[in-house]
């Protein structure tokens, strides 16, 4: 790893928020592109604390400080990722589905798809079907539903039921992604499309509302 990055992925690995914060900072100020600090520092360093979790050698409050300075950083790139002053190309009200409160992913498809120009309503995280299909009757063009727990994509059919049963599935493009979701489990469920990361998500919706 790039002598630059890796005091940035240690940061996020110790939780310490006031050093991922500095260290982002420090590998943008000598030009570092951002889409390299996202993809080569803070999110691998999260997939490291993934599986410290799963080895049980990093317990949740671990995870909970991991994210922390995780965001951090994150707020630090975000301006850099997003190019403001783009004509809205359509609207993307996105969450997390009920009982889930992993929000990392999420924000990082909110923000790629704000930089490619869509308007966008963030619903958060523990996000009823209720919340989505109020999203759809207000004029999404699509919707993002995001779940990281096994125990919680399973909520992810039943706002794609809700949202058919208030009679606007043929309104709206819903797509899925999230680390236990495949390509396979959004045929079954019924959703238009699925992405295994945030810029492949813009592009599935780019194509979806063309
Ligand atoms: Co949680 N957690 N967690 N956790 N956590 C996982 C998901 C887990 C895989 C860890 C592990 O065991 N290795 C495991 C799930 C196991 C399973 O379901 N089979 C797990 C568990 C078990 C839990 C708890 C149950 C732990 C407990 O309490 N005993 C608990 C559940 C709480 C709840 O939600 N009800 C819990 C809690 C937490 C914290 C709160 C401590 C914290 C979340 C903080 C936060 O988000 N604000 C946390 C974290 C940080 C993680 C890990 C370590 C990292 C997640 C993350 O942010 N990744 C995670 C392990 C892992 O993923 N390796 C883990 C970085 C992020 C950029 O990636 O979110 O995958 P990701 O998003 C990607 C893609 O998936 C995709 O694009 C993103 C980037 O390109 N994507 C989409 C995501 N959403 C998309 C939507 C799209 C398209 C693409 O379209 C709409």
């Amino acid at each position: 790893m790039d002598e630059k990055l890796e005091p940035i992925y240690q940061a996020v690995l110790d939780g310490d928020m006031p050093a991922a914060q500095e260290s982002v900072q420090t590998a943008i100020n000598s030009e570092f592109p951002a889409a390299e600090i996202l993809n080569s520092a803070l999110i691998p360093a999260m997939g490291e604390v993934g599986r410290l979790f799963e080895d049980g050698e990093y317990f949740v409050p671990e995870m909970l400080i991991a994210a922390r300075a995780m965001k951090a950083g994150l707020e630090i790139i975000k301006p850099l990722l997003i190019d403001s002053g783009v004509e809205p190309i359509g609207t993307f009200a996105v969450g997390t589905v009920s009982g889930d409160l992993h929000d990392i992913g999420k924000n990082l498809v909110a923000m790629m798809m704000e930089g490619a120009g869509f308007e966008i309503v963030d619903l958060g995280t523990d996000v009823g079907s209720e919340d989505f299909v109020a999203a759809a009757q207000n004029g999404a063009n699509v919707i993002g539903l995001s779940a990281l727990l096994t125990t919680t994509m399973s909520n992810m059919g039943g706002v794609i039921d809700a949202i058919e049963k208030a009679g606007l599935r043929d309104q709206v493009k819903i797509i899925v992604g999230g680390a236990p979701i495949t390509d396979g489990y959004a045929a079954q469920i019924g959703a238009d499309g699925y992405a295994p990361d945030a810029s492949q998500a813009v592009t599935l919706a780019k194509l979806l509302i063309e």
